[in-house]
């Protein structure tokens, strides 16, 4: 794991550095957005079960593409070294056509979230219970820059 690291660090530098300046600048803003994502006790009622989902550098992997609609609980775990979310937003622009704001983040005014984790350090987990209705959904991180690098997935609810 760690000569695995080290060998990808050169790589990683650049992105860490992104990384790092918007979470001087942004750290503020999820702070007090954790306020409304907060810790709801996932309760899985009306839904097929809990859906895993993997985040890492830079991916957004469901283990389902699809769940039924009803209270579905996203077993959300970071497999990679830098700190992730979920965001969970419901619409029917394609995953990777979102648009951004002057901050270069996908624009929350505009797909509003049904949820999201807290932002979740490397090898960290959270469970996140949502209210889902039928629909298209997108699954990402926005987490300045992860956007753009691949994080994110289309996720659908029947
Ligand atoms: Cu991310």
């Amino acid at each position: 794991m760690r000569v695995f690291a080290a060998a990808r660090a050169s790589g990683f530098a650049l992105l860490l550095a992104g990384s790092a300046l918007v979470l001087a600048c942004g750290g503020g803003a999820s702070e007090g957005g954790s306020a409304s994502g907060g810790a709801k006790a996932p309760e899985g009622k009306g839904a097929e079960g809990p859906v895993a989902v993997a985040l890492s550098e830079w991916a957004m992997k469901p283990a389902s593409p699809s769940v039924k609609a009803g209270n579905v609980v996203f077993k959300v775990t970071n497999n990679g070294t830098t700190p992730h979310e979920l965001v969970v937003v419901k619409t029917d622009v394609a995953q990777d056509k979102l648009e951004k704001n002057s901050s270069g983040l996908v624009d929350e005014t505009k797909y509003k979230p049904l949820g999201r984790t807290k932002q979740l350090d490397g090898a960290k987990s959270e469970d996140l219970a949502v209210d889902v209705t039928p629909g298209k959904y997108v699954l990402l991180c926005n987490i300045a820059g992860h956007y753009d690098l691949g994080m994110h997935t289309a996720f659908t609810v029947n």
